[in-house]
C-alpha cells in the first residue's frame, strides 16, 4: 500500500492522530502536496459519502473522518497555500444557512488567500443579513458562498438575490460552488462566478483581481 493509500484509508476510518504523520510522511516520500490532498484525503472523503448513502455509516463516522481530514489539512496547508506577501483584494465567504459543511469551503478559502486575497471567513449556517452586513466593507471585493446540500440550494439563491440588490453590487463579483452546484444553476440564480473546486476558485479569484 503507498503512503496516499494508507493515508486515504486512515482519513476514511477517521485516524485524527495518525493522519497529519501520514501526510508528513507522503510529503517526505516527495508526494505532490496536491496530489496527498486530492487522492489521500478528498477521494477519501467521497468514499465516506458512498458508505453513508448505502447506510453502511452514519453521522458519527462522517463527523470523525472530516476531522481527520481536518488534521491532514493543517499539516498540508503551507506547501498548498504558497507566500501571499502582497494584497490583491478582500473577500469574505461563508457556507449558506443551515449548512453545516465547512471543509470544501476552508479549501476554497486557503487557495484563495493563496492568491494574495485577505479572506474573512463567515463560518457555516451563515444567515443571509451576515452575507449583507459583510458586503457593506468598502474593501470587499468578492464574496463567496458555498453549499454542499441539495436542501441548501435554496438558501444560496436566497442569498444570492439579496446579494444582487446591496448597494454595492457593481463593486463585488459573487462567486459561488459546493458539490450540487452547476454552472446551470449559478446563472439562473445570478452569481458572477462558478467554479467546481478550490483549485479552479483560486484561479478564478486571480483572474477577477487582474482584472
Ligand atoms: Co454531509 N452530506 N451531511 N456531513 N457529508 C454530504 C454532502 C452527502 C453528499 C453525503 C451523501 O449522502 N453521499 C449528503 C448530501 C446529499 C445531498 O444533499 N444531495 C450529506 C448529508 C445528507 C448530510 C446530512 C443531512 C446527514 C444527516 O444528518 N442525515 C447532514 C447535514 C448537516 C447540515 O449541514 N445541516 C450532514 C452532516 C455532515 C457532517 C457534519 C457529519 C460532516 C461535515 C463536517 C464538516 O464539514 N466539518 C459531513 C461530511 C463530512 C460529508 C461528506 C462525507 C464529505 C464532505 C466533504 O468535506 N468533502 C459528504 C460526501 C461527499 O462529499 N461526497 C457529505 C470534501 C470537500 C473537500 O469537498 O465540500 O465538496 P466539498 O468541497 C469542494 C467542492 O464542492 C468545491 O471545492 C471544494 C474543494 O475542492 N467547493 C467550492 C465547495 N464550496 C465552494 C465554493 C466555491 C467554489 C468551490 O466558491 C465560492
Amino acid at each position: 500500500m503507498s503512503k496516499i493509500e494508507e493515508l486515504a484509508h486512515a482519513v476514511e476510518i477517521g485516524k485524527s492522530k495518525l493522519v497529519p504523520g501520514l501526510v508528513q510522511e507522503a510529503l517526505d516520500e516527495g508526494n505532490a502536496p496536491i496530489d496527498i490532498l486530492n487522492k489521500g484525503m478528498i477521494d477519501a472523503m467521497a468514499i465516506v459519502g458512498d458508505k453513508f448513502k448505502r447506510n453502511e455509516i452514519f453521522v458519527p463516522e462522517m463527523l470523525i473522518a472530516a476531522k481527520a481530514m481536518k488534521k491532514g489539512v493543517e499539516v498540508l496547508k503551507p506547501y498548498l497555500a504558497g507566500d501571499n506577501a502582497s494584497k490583491v483584494g478582500k473577500m469574505a465567504m461563508g457556507t449558506v444557512a443551515g449548512d453545516l459543511h465547512d471543509i470544501g469551503k476552508n479549501l476554497v478559502i486557503m487557495m484563495i488567500e493563496s492568491t494574495g486575497y485577505e479572506v474573512v471567513d463567515l463560518g457555516i449556517d451563515v444567515p443571509v443579513e451576515k452575507f449583507l452586513e459583510a458586503a457593506n466593507d468598502p474593501e470587499i471585493t468578492v464574496i463567496g458562498v458555498s453549499a454542499l446540500l441539495t436542501t441548501t440550494m435554496p438558501a444560496m439563491q436566497e442569498t444570492v438575490a439579496a446579494l444582487n440588490k446591496h448597494p454595492r453590487r457593481s463593486e463585488f463579483k459573487i462567486m459561488v460552488g459546493g458539490a450540487p452546484i452547476t454552472q446551470a444553476f449559478a446563472n439562473e440564480i445570478g452569481a458572477d462566478v462558478y467554479t467546481e473546486d478550490a483549485a479552479s476558485a483560486g484561479q478564478a479569484a486571480k483572474a477577477l483581481a487582474a482584472k
